[in-house]
């Protein structure tokens, strides 16, 4: 499975639990992203997400569902992402509510469709955040050292650096694409148009793009084509 997201460099996010029109899906789907992502914080449910699974399906793209409610584990997709949130006191998200799921699904799981995501969550105004009881008060220093313990320690294929709804300090994640190694960086949050995908794939393995799609599809579109001619800056030079 780290294969097959080793060539993502621009994903859509979508929300089962928002609005988004035929019109506008085809146009996300056939953008050239490179994948698309179901998942939010609020709201998902078990027929929210099996509808928007469906109505992406007649579109040729690999589909991954990232899990944040057992309610909602749809069987269908591609790919499932399983975040564990690193920078949080609240351990129910980093192995609570993952051991209640094996609990609950022991066998059906497939195990060989499964990554996990060592989310950093930075913007403490974010429903994630306030979910999760988040730590958004980390230095770069800090946000790299929980970076590190994803990379370093724990082997995560991916480590998600969670700014979901403003676009984050790029200083900050400039430390943390210096240390991390082995695992895919993804970038998330605020992404609003050309300019700041280009700033987030110069420093990231994989930009992932949500809010504006229902706000601006015009400007949600704009992201694929800068996300894609940004050539990454090698971590040995930051
Ligand atoms: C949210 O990281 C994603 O989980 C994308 O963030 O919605 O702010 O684009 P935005």
């Amino acid at each position: 499975m780290r294969q097959m997201i080793k060539p993502w460099r621009h994903v859509f996010k979508l929300d089962p639990d928002r609005e988004l029109g035929d019109r506008e899906l085809a146009a996300v789907c056939l953008s050239g992203t490179d994948a698309i992502l179901v998942g939010g914080s609020t709201g998902v449910t078990y027929e929210n997400t099996v509808s928007l699974l469906s109505r992406i399906r007649q579109y040729d793209l690999p589909c991954a569902l990232e899990v944040s409610d057992l309610e909602a584990a749809v069987p269908g997709f591609d790919l499932y992402m399983i975040p564990m949130v690193l920078n949080t006191a609240d351990t129910s998200w980093i192995l609570g509510h993952h051991r209640r799921a094996i609990e609950r699904f022991g066998s059906l799981i497939p195990w060989e469709l499964l990554l996990t995501e060592g989310y950093i969550v930075l913007n403490g105004d974010s429903s994630v955040a306030r979910l999760t009881g988040a730590d958004c008060s980390l230095s770069a220093d800090g946000a790299a050292a929980y970076a590190q313990i994803a990379d370093k320690l724990m082997n995560l294929p991916v480590v998600y650096l969670e700014y979901s709804g403003c676009f984050g300090d790029m200083e900050t994640v400039r430390e943390v694409r210096a240390m991390v190694e082995h695992s895919q960086l993804f970038y998330g949050g605020g992404i609003t148009g050309g300019e700041e995908a280009m700033q987030a794939a110069a420093l990231c393995d994989t930009v992932v793009v949500g809010n504006i799609i229902y706000r601006d599809v015009e400007q949600a579109l704009l992201t694929v084509q800068a996300v894609k001619s940004t050539p990454q800056i090698d971590r040995k030079n930051l």
